[in-house]
């Protein structure tokens, strides 16, 4: 309602401008002034300068008042690289903007209609035209193969030691999954194979699967590179690590991977921001539905030994549902109760063994 209000009190005082303007015209026209046939060009070529020093100020004002939002801390090793990219665009393009601005409002003002002047026939100059076509051409080609050789070193796989995480998403939540400390490698999922306790699918036919473990944080290593394997369960979400430059896109039915090294703890950031409360933070920045904005995870930097501190101290999947000793094969069951540390002697592990016996009989 009061948008509606300001929407008809803007267009009723833009109606009497116009009113004013005609009405000062025809007074004008009536009296036989000599601005008749071009009027108020003088107003307007003022009010063209006008607009361009009042546009220009607001911008550099704007951009001064709220710059502490502008400059989110960095914490990994290519936001450097992107973070000077992102500046050295922006000083070209807002010294081509400031300039290309002046001159133009600047002219218009200059030489607005004037009855005693006449314009100069000027056709064409080649020296000008090569000269703002060369010059913005360099400095594009040089912008583009430097930003080019940063993206492909920040997209190019993962080594083989990098540290691997896989993100899920769904409506409306995020999930971690960690490979687990006995392997190392992250088991085979298959979406078939969701169901309401097996959140990610596992296929519990590879051995992989038995030490992963799940986390509803994200937690990763400083100075490793982290791998992360991201996919999506329902419609698209994207991962989005502000402090990391990292943001990439969780696809229904296909793995998007990101790479990069955090270079940060969480408590180096809280020392460097002087907030004892600072956490890193992942969101979605997908419109993935009505909770979208619930898709909030919270992000753990640890010292490396803390992280592997962290790993050991997890509990795999297996191990907290271990009713599902069932779906593994029962020639793989003893290394999977090894691995996800289920005990030999447990209540799972008989009934699994009863479930073989009745069938096989
Ligand atoms: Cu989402």
């Amino acid at each position: 309602m009061m948008s509606l209000i300001i929407g008809l009190g803007v267009i009723l005082v833009l109606a009497i401008l116009y009113m004013i303007f005609r009405i000062g015209n025809l007074v004008g026209l009536v009296k036989g002034s000599k601005e008749e046939e071009h009027p108020g060009n003088g107003t307007h070529g003022f009010l063209f300068l006008f607009f361009a020093l009042v546009g220009l100020g607001v911008f550099f004002w704007y951009s001064y008042a709220h710059w502490d939002s502008y400059v989110l801390p960095v914490a990994s090793e290519h936001g450097v690289l992107t973070d000077d990219l992102f500046w050295i665009t922006m000083a070209i393009t807002v010294v081509a903007f400031a300039l290309i601005t002046v001159v133009m409002f600047w002219f218009t003002y200059k030489y607005s209609y004037d009855p005693n002047r006449k314009a100069t026939f000027y056709p064409d100059s080649h020296t000008l035209e090569i000269v703002w076509t060369v010059i913005p051409a360099i400095v594009l080609a040089l912008l583009i193969f430097r930003g080019l050789r940063v993206w492909n070193d920040i997209t190019a796989p993962a080594s083989e030691e990098s540290e691997v995480v896989e993100l899920i998403g769904q409506q409306f939540a995020w999930t971690a999954r960690y490979p687990g400390v006995k392997d190392q490698q992250l088991g085979n999922v298959n979406y078939k194979l969701i169901d309401a306790t097996n959140e990610f699918g596992l296929d519990l036919t590879d051995k992989n699967t038995y030490d992963d473990f799940k986390s509803l944080e994200l937690h990763i290593p400083k100075g490793k590179e982290v791998h992360l394997k991201i996919r999506a369960k329902d419609v698209l979400h994207s991962v989005f690590l502000p402090h990391f430059r990292v943001k990439m896109d969780a696809v229904p039915g296909m793995y998007t991977n990101f790479k990069f090294v955090p270079t940060k703890s969480t408590a180096d950031m809280r020392a460097e921001t002087g907030n004892p409360n600072f956490n890193y933070e992942m969101a979605c920045t997908e419109i993935c539905g009505k909770g979208h904005f619930s898709m909030r995870f919270l992000v753990v930097v640890d010292e490396p030994e803390d992280y592997e501190k962290w790993k050991a101290a997890q509990e795999p999947w297996l191990k907290q549902n271990p009713e599902y000793l069932t779906s593994v094969p029962p020639s793989l069951r003893e290394v999977a109760m090894i691995k996800s540390g289920i005990p030999i002697e447990s209540e799972a592990a008989a009934a699994a063994t009863a479930q073989t016996v009745s069938i096989s009989k």
